[in-house]
């Protein structure tokens, strides 16, 4: 424990007042209760402290828990038998156990047969791993990678990705801000707001139509100050899972190209949201066959299960192969005094998945698989909420909405009812994670959703 030094004298009338030799320097100690008392004495000078314990820290105050990973702590501690965590977006089985992907459990067979070693990586991470991430998010024969405009450093997942992108802005564009939907995944304002970038909303969701506020969204863009970075989740919008239409994307193309802004994509569920690799990229794909310079942090937490092994990228997709190489050398600049370089593991096994023809094709038949699940649970939930609700309210809604997640709309005390009642443990803007539902569990989560909506205001 630490102790802090409180001097409760600091002269004693009379040198001989005090028991301690006064000939020479001294020093001691004495036990008062849990205290400690230091005397200390020079030039017939005593001074007495007193030291206690209190800590340097004490002007810390608690943080508040994190809404979404608070939210696994939360139902960690709860005993009851019928909990259920919808919070973090994490998949489970249909009997609510985390997956390993089949083609992760082949690709570490390979690495331990090759008896791959542990040597540091390079400061932008492996190469093979950066080939294969910007080769899945562009196509491999996208103009931008044969010109050599793409420069990839493998990041800490999708945050780490989006953190080193924050620091690219903060340093190379001061004053700039970004524009972020409303609402948004929590982190991403932490991001910016720890990088020490301003940022601002812009509209996405209509309470109202349950819908994207197109109109509103391309007004704010509108209205940004030229050179505005554009915050944009390329499929599965978090939390909402509401995305544009094809036709949507190319306005808000159009008018970041009209404004000079610059996207920045953020892709944490490529292949998660269709089900289709080509698919979920067609935002970014479109935006870069336009010839725009476009930032995307990548991840694999979801798409390849690989959520404790931090694997993720940060690409900028530049209008010159020069000033690519020169991002690249400033990003790797931010990472090294960070992290110095970034973990093997997780790398490995996305180079071995995409880079071995066999592996990939199971990869995408389990990721079908994974998002075909998610679908199920999405029908069975509407089913047995239209079936048993007989208001008339419309739950059409969470058949609209894709990937993960289904916004409820549900309040924060309606969200409360449903976790402190009900043992469902959800995000406090009522977002529930639709992959960590099994259809066993759609009737029970249909009964708490109904209760919630309708008895508490
Ligand atoms: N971007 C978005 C839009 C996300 O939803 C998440 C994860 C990430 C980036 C980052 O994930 P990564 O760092 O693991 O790659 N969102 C989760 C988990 C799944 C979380 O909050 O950390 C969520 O429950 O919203």
């Amino acid at each position: 424990m630490a102790s802090s030094v409180l001097s409760i004298a600091t002269q004693c009338v009379s040198p001989n007042a005090s028991s301690l030799s006064i000939n020479e320097t001294h020093k001691g100690k004495a036990k008062l209760g849990g205290s400690t008392l230091r005397f200390s004495k020079s030039s017939g000078r005593i001074s007495m402290t007193v030291a206690v314990n209190v800590s340097r820290f004490e002007g810390i105050p608690m943080a508040p828990p994190d809404p979404i990973l608070g939210v696994s702590e939360a139902f960690r501690a709860d005993t009851n038998d019928v909990k259920l965590n919808l919070g973090v977006g994490a998949y489970r089985t249909e009997e609510l156990q985390p997956y390993v992907l089949n083609v992760v459990k082949k690709a570490e067979n390979l690495m331990l047969e090759r008896g791959d070693n542990k040597e540091y990586l390079p400061i932008e991470g492996l190469a093979a791993f950066n080939k294969a991430t910007a080769e899945l998010l562009l196509g491999a024969d996208n103009p931008a990678i044969k010109e050599q405009r793409v420069a990839t450093v493998q990041g800490l997942s999708g945050t780490g990705s989006l953190r080193l992108g924050a620091a690219l802005i903060e340093r190379y564009f001061p004053g700039s801000k970004v524009l972020i939907s409303a609402p948004t995944w929590g982190n991403h304002k932490n991001i910016f707001n720890d990088a020490r970038v301003p940022w601002s909303e812009y509209r996405y969701y209509d309470p109202r139509t349950v819908g994207l506020d197109f109109e509103g969204m391309i007004e704010d863009i509108k209205a940004a100050p030229e050179g505005t970075f554009v915050l944009l989740h390329g499929c599965a919008h978090n939390p909402t899972g509401i995305d544009p239409t094809p036709e949507q994307w190319e306005k808000i193309a159009d008018v970041i190209q009209q404004k000079n802004h610059i996207p920045f994509f953020d892709v944490a569920y490529q292949g998660f949201a269709s089900g289709s690799l080509d698919e979920d990229a067609a935002s970014v794909r479109l935006f870069v066959a336009r010839g725009m310079e476009v930032l995307v942090a990548q991840s694999y937490s979801k798409n390849l299960g690989l959520y404790a092994e931090r694997i993720g990228a940060m690409n900028v997709i530049s209008s010159s192969s020069e000033s690519a190489t020169r991002v690249k050398s400033q990003l790797k600049r931010l990472a090294r005094p960070m992290y110095s370089n970034p973990p093997v593991h997780g790398a490995r096994i996305v180079a071995n998945v995409v880079g071995t023809p066999i592996l990939f094709d199971e990869w995408k038949a389990e990721m079908e698989m994974m998002a075909g699940r998610i679908k199920n649970v999405r029908q069975k939930l509407y089913d047995s909420i239209s079936s048993k609700d007989k208001s008339g309210k419309d739950w059409s809604f969470i058949l609209k909405q894709i990937g993960m997640f289904s916004y409820t709309g549900l309040n924060k005390n309606q969200s409360d009812n449903m976790t402190n009642k009900w043992h469902v443990y959800m995000t406090k803007d009522g977002r529930i994670s639709l992959a960590g539902l099994s259809l066993a569990k759609c009737e029970y989560l249909a009964d708490a959703i109904i209760d919630s909506y309708h008895n508490v205001s």
